[in-house]
């Protein structure tokens, strides 16, 4: 196997759901009825603000909850010993990276504790249940939103993904089923670029086919040893 150098972890919501966190198209999917397509777009925002910021609220209010798993912890291991170049890019909003010590990461689909402008783009922590036409700090306008990528969104830091992809030794999937782009297309590029590419996660995900390797699990089991 050639030198690895260069790797890039990208993390959906099963690295969470052993942290007590529901994951979107498992069992317990949907929330008060909906999908996460539905309540995560801009038009949802505008039709019905009440509802997506109730849907955000009860996932941060969960958040405080829950504890990092021996997965993010051991991600944040390697990320303190690595050497290399090491980016985590999560798809998951929540802060159970951070709080297991991860610093080389970055949040594609924005973050729970993050409250965004819809107007002058400034942004804020998310305090407490922040009610749709909250005024923001920076332009007064009543225009606070959650600080989330929706569906039809340009997600966060592409260039900077895309880069790191292009770097790639190793690209890791730990956690995502694979179904929301562009995201799910992250291990063609990395593999287009000649990097290994590795897969841990329950179930075979839609872009299986992609990976060198799967390997079939919990990831509070997988990736502690796969880190060491
Ligand atoms: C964009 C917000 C363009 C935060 C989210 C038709 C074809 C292809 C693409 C499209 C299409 N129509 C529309 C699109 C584009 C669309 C898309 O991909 N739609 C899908 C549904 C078809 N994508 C977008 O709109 C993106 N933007 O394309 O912009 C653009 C271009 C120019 C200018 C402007 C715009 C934006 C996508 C971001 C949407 N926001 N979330 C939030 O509320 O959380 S997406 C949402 O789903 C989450 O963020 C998450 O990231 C994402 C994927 O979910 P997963 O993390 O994978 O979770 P899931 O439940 O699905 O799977 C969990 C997995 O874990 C399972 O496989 C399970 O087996 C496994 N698991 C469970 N337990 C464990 C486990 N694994 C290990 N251990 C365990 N214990």
């Amino acid at each position: 196997m050639h030198e690895i150098a260069n790797i890039v972890i990208l993390t959906g919501a099963g690295i969470s759901a052993e942290s007590g966190l529901a994951t979107f198209r498992g069992p317990g999917g949907l929330w008060e009825g909906h999908r996460v397509e539905q309540v995560c777009t801009p038009e949802a925002l505008a039709r019905n603000p009440e509802l997506v910021h109730r849907f955000y609220d009860a996932r941060r209010a969960a958040l405080v909850a829950v504890e990092p798993n021996a997965a993010h912890r051991a991600l944040a291991r390697l990320d303190a010993a690595w050497t290399g170049e090491l980016l985590i890019v999560t798809q998951n909003v929540d802060d159970l990276h951070e709080r297991a010590g991860a610093r080389r990461m970055l949040h594609m689909h924005g973050e729970l504790n993050s409250a965004l402008c819809a107007a002058c783009g400034a942004r804020s922590g998310w305090t407490g249940g922040m009610p749709p036409g909250t005024a923001c700090a920076a332009c007064d306008a009543p225009s606070m939103r959650p600080d989330i990528v929706f569906f039809g969104e340009m997600p966060y830091e592409m260039d900077r993904i895309e880069r790191a992809l292009a770097e790639a030794d190793l690209f890791v999937s730990i956690g995502t089923s694979g179904a929301v782009y562009p995201a799910a297309g992250f291990v063609q590029t990395a593999r287009y670029h000649g990097a290994r590419t590795l897969e841990m996660n329950l179930e075979p995900s839609a872009g299986s086919g992609y990976f060198h390797e799967t390997r079939l699990g919990p990831a509070g089991e997988l990736v502690p040893l796969w880190v060491e």
